[in-house]
């Protein structure tokens, strides 16, 4: 059948497919597999010159995983896991690429994607129940349902400075990097931002450049990665019972094998609490110290000072220059309630000779120049700027393909233009059988994304698999179970403390963007119980016809 496809389209014909999955990350990978096993024909379209998403696009120097890489793995395959060795705790971004492949090439996936295509409209057609897309290079898809696996971060945020076109030097963005590397030796550098992907990637310019100014608008908090070999107590856990540490992992708040902390934080001493501390910083484990202090870390501000202030101690004693360090010192968010970033050599980065810091809170940038960066005090002169500057995260994929038209001449842009709404993180109302993994309302980015895009990839292969045997063509939420969704999504927000921070969970980061929480804050394992339920339940807030 695909090869009859294939030649279909080559005479200027529409692929016919039950599924289309957009994307060939993470996400869309695992969806092929899995629509296959299930007997559903399927087409990946890809941007991209081939597999890896995120891994593909991110190859600036120090990209790495913030999950260790023995959690950021699939786990569907118990074969699979014992081919496959990671080399160190935190994977470089060519380690992952590699992984990726591999997964690609042992289920034989290249063989379904259309690489270098990119969907650019989506159209549902309700009499013939199926959905249309549109691509860049004029290859057409007619599919019975339209899956977006087109990830969270992978729609890099524009500059939004003006004057980036009279810069004469070259531009680079963090999340464009180029294939062949870029040669820093002897160059002025100039980075924006100061999020994770700058922090990796500041020590290592900072190394080759013979000038590195970085450009900070919002400090963040960094955390020691402490890279190496996989940590040994992980390592024997996993190997004892890696069955029992997969499902630990399932179903706990983050996707990361780790208990619930029970003790408060005014349970402790001073001194118990540093100690804490004290061995989370030393162990380099993001989730280990998001989530292990003390229980009310996440959802009290008080709770959450403590350890604030503990940081800031840390970066206190990092960084030589009082005024440097002064203004890496977070002061206008809780810990956690923005991704805190990994460091490795970051705040010690701030003591060489060749490296400065500009605090655009105190002096912003006015433009950018055919030489460099003006900011309101001064003029610094470049040969090349990186921008660090983030995505337009959780929705900017997404509403990039446009229109996405569902029933009755429904424009997605329309229906979410107060934001985003959905029921599960995974389907629209008014927008029959399209599905989203990793959307805004599902846990996505405050967990381990590995787990939870198994998570909904199986669910919804499942529920495809099972719609085609009852013999239903459609499925499509109900405005009450949306609306149910959303009030819960809103619930759940006011625990956490997310929603005290402006940062890209919230689309503060993106200028006009609509403000509000875009992830599930309920936990990765309450969400899954969630999802099963409404599976046990008949289904429970949709409409199958
Ligand atoms: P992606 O990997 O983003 O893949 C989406 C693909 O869709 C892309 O290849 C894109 O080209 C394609 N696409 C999008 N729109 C279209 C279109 N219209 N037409 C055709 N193709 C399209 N998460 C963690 O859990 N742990 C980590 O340690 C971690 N580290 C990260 C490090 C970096 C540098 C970044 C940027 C993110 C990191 N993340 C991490 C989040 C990461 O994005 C996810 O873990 C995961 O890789 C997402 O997979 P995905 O398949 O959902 O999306
Ligand atoms: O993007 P970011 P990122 N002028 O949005 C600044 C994952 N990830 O690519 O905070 C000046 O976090 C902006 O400043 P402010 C991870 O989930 C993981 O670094 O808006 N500055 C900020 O400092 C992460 O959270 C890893 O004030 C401007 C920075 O640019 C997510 O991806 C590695 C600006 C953007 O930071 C995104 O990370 C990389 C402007 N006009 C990514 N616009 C791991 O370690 C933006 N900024 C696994």
């Amino acid at each position: 059948a695909m090869v009859a496809a294939r030649e279909s389209n080559a005479a200027g014909g529409t692929q016919q497919v039950d599924v289309a999955v957009v994307g060939a990350g993470f996400a869309g990978l695992y969806l092929l597999h899995r629509l296959r096993k299930a007997g559903l024909s399927a087409v990946g379209l890809e941007e991209a010159r081939d597999v890896g998403g995120t891994w593909y696009w991110n190859r600036y120097a120090g990209a790495r995983c913030d999950i260790q890489t023995i959690d950021y793995s699939y786990t569907f395959d118990p074969e699979l896991e014992t081919a496959w060795t990671w080399s160190e705790k935190y994977a470089t971004q060519p380690e992952i690429l590699r992984y990726l492949g591999f997964v690609a090439d042992r289920y034989d996936l290249r063989r379904d994607i259309r690489f270098k295509t990119r969907v650019t409209e989506a159209r549902w057609d309700e009499k013939a129940e199926r959905w249309q897309l549109t691509t860049d290079n004029g290859a057409r898809v007619s599919c019975r349902h339209y899956i977006m696996a087109t990830g969270c971060l992978s729609a890099p945020k524009p500059p939004e400075i003006d004057g980036v076109k009279e810069f004469e030097g070259k531009v680079y963005f963090t999340g464009r990097w180029p294939h062949d590397g870029v040669n820093l030796a002897g160059k002025r550098v100039a980075v924006i931002g100061t999020g994770s992907s700058a922090i990796q990637s500041i020590p290592l310019i900072a190394e080759q450049a013979a000038h590195l100014t970085v450009f900070q608008r919002t400090p963040n908090f960094a955390l020691p990665a402490g890279n190496g070999p996989a940590p040994e107590d992980r390592r024997t856990f996993f190997e004892s019972d890696r069955a029992a540490y997969r499902e630990q992992a399932r179903q706990s708040m983050t996707g990361v094998p780790y208990p619930q902390q029970t003790v408060v934080s005014w349970q402790l001493s001073d001194a118990e609490r540093r100690e804490r501390f004290e061995r989370a910083w030393a162990a380099g484990d993001l989730v280990h110290i998001l989530t292990q202090l003390w229980a009310d870390q996440g959802v009290d501000v008080d709770g959450n000072a403590l350890i604030c202030e503990l940081i800031r101690e840390k970066i206190a004693a990092a960084v030589k220059d009082p005024e440097t360090a002064a203004a890496l010192m977070p002061h206008d968010h809780p810990f956690g309630a923005k991704r805190p970033c990994l460091d490795t050599n970051y705040y010690a980065t701030y003591n060489r000779p060749n490296v400065a810091l500009v605090n655009l809170r105190q002096e912003p940038i006015k433009a950018i120049t055919a030489s460099g960066i003006t900011t309101t005090k001064r003029s610094v002169d470049v040969d090349v700027i990186v921008f660090a500057t983030g995505f337009d995260a959780m929705t900017g994929a997404i509403r990039a393909v446009h229109p996405i038209t569902g029933r009755g001449g429904k424009s997605l842009t329309d229906v979410w233009a107060q934001g985003p709404q959905t029921y599960l993180g995974l389907t629209v109302e008014g927008f029959p059988n399209f599905f989203m993994i990793t959307g805004p309302g599902s846990p996505s980015v405050l967990s381990n994304m590995a787990v939870s895009i198994e998570q909904h990839v199986d669910w919804v292969v499942d529920r495809l698999a099972a719609l085609r045997d009852a013999g239903f063509t459609t499925i499509e939420p109900t405005e009450t179970a949306q609306a149910g969704w959303n009030r819960h999504m809103a619930d759940c927000s006011m625990v956490t403390l997310h929603r005290l921070a402006n940062t890209w969970y919230t689309g503060a980061n993106v200028p006009g963007k609509v403000q509000g929480l875009m992830p599930y804050t309920g936990g990765v394992g309450p969400y899954r119980s969630i999802c099963d339920e409404v599976t046990s339940r008949g289904m429970l807030g949709f409409k199958l016809t």
